[in-house]
């Protein structure tokens, strides 16, 4: 049954070369919760959270991420941080300290890279490694190589999904957390994927799971088993990729991308606001803080974004391009105030961000440095305090 999903479809036979590669996709458990345990050692066992200030449940923001103790109290990533604390006042909360968590990532891309013969980092705390062997043995042992030298050098544990492609190794870095090692060798790919939801699909977010699920596609194997045409018909083009994705089939490559792509610094108010001189200082102050990391990374930018989040939640934004390539912070001051106008005065405002992207290195820049594989698009959430104080 397994084999059939991927010889027996006509229009979509297996890559030639996958037999010769694995993909194992790295990714650090409760990666910023983690490192604070490290640097605290009595809060081993403990519920962390990390994130914006609870305010004995008053605070703004939301969780970055906590520890697998506090996700026993149901508190998860980007949940809003006063929910946290009632679901568990007695956690550890601690700020996010991202140049930290920025310096154990790049040790462990250090590491995760020299196993590589192909590396593409995903995430602060996630990378894909592409190795030359299709003997699950040797993959294996790389595999408990990688675990045992980040455990040994930085006291953090890791999961690993193995695959034939990056969507198996990916889904499968995610079944056993934490401290998982999920194998899933070509063969086994269809009975791997068959069971679970549509949304483990990347791409399928809530949307398009429930238009599946108005069609009666719920599980992969529903949505492997659909007639691709019907999905081309509804979806288009994504339509067709969605069905190879739940037929295991997934031809995109490990390849290292060595350019930041943007960079956005974003606040939330300590009281959602209206106030026309408070957004104005915050843009000036947020985009002193954007531009001084661009700087910094040594880069110029074309495109200006803002976003702004209402109090109810709804969040929009707009971009601006520019025709050449500038440093000037008074220019992202202007087009920031000039997007944000449309959205003041019309309800009260939760978070505002400012984002610079379509970046090109400012190689006559004094301060430019070279790419780390930890600036890549980054947003950095940070209290309103720390600009404007
Ligand atoms: P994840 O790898 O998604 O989460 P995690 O490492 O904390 O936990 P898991 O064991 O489930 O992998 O994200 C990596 C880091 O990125 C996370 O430690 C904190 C940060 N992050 C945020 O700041 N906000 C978010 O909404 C998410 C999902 C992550
Ligand atoms: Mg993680
Ligand atoms: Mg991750």
């Amino acid at each position: 049954m397994v084999k059939r999903c991927a010889i027996s479809r006509r229009n979509k036979t297996p890559d030639p070369d996958q037999g010769m590669w694995t993909i194992l996709l790295v990714d650090m458990d409760g990666f910023f919760a983690s490192i604070e345990v490290v640097r605290r050692p009595e809060l081993i066992g403990l519920p962390v959270v990390v994130g914006a200030d609870p305010k004995g449940g008053a605070g703004r923001g939301v969780v970055s991420t906590c520890s697998y103790e506090a996700r026993e109290c149901g508190i998860h990533s980007g949940m809003p941080i006063s929910r946290a604390y009632r679901l568990c006042p007695d956690s550890k909360f601690l700020p996010v300290d991202m140049a930290l968590y920025q310096a154990v990532s790049g040790r462990i891309m250090k590491i995760l890279a020299s196993y590589a013969d192909t590396f593409q980092r995903v995430s602060i705390d996630e990378a894909f490694i592409r190795v030359k062997t299709d003997d699950p043995e040797d993959v294996i042992e790389t595999a408990l190589d990688i675990k045992k030298e980040i455990l040994a050098k930085e006291r953090l544990t890791c999961s690993i999904g193995i695959g034939p492609n990056k969507l198996v190794a990916k889904i499968a870095s995610d079944v056993r957390k934490p401290d998982g090692l999920t194998v899933v060798a070509p063969y086994e790919v269809c009975e791997f994927l068959d069971p679970m939801p549509v949304k483990k699909i990347p791409g399928i977010g809530k949307k398009t799971g429930q238009s599946l699920k108005s069609m009666g596609i719920e599980t992969i194997r529903d949505l492997r088993e659909y007639d691709a045409r019907k999905l081309v018909l509804r979806f288009g083009k994504w339509g067709y990729r969605m069905h190879d994705l739940a037929c295991g089939i997934d031809r995109s490559e490990v390849k290292e991308d060595r350019t930041v792509k943007s960079i956005g610094r974003e606040l939330t108010f300590e009281e959602d606001t209206s106030d026309p001189g408070l957004i104005h200082d915050s843009i000036d102050a947020l985009a002193d803080a954007t531009h001084r990391a661009l700087s910094n990374a040594g880069y110029l930018f074309r495109t200006v974004s803002v976003k702004v989040r209402f109090e109810d939640f709804d969040t929009r934004t707009r971009s601006r391009s520019i025709g050449f390539p500038s440093s000037d912070p008074e220019l992202v001051k202007s087009i920031s105030k000039n997007l944000i106008s449309e959205f003041t005065g019309v309800a009260k405002i939760r978070l505002i961000g400012i984002r610079l992207s379509n970046l090109q290195m400012d190689n006559g820049s004094p301060g430019a440095t070279h790419y780390h594989p930890c600036m890549a698009g980054i947003t950095r959430q940070t209290s309103i305090y720390e600009f404007i104080r």
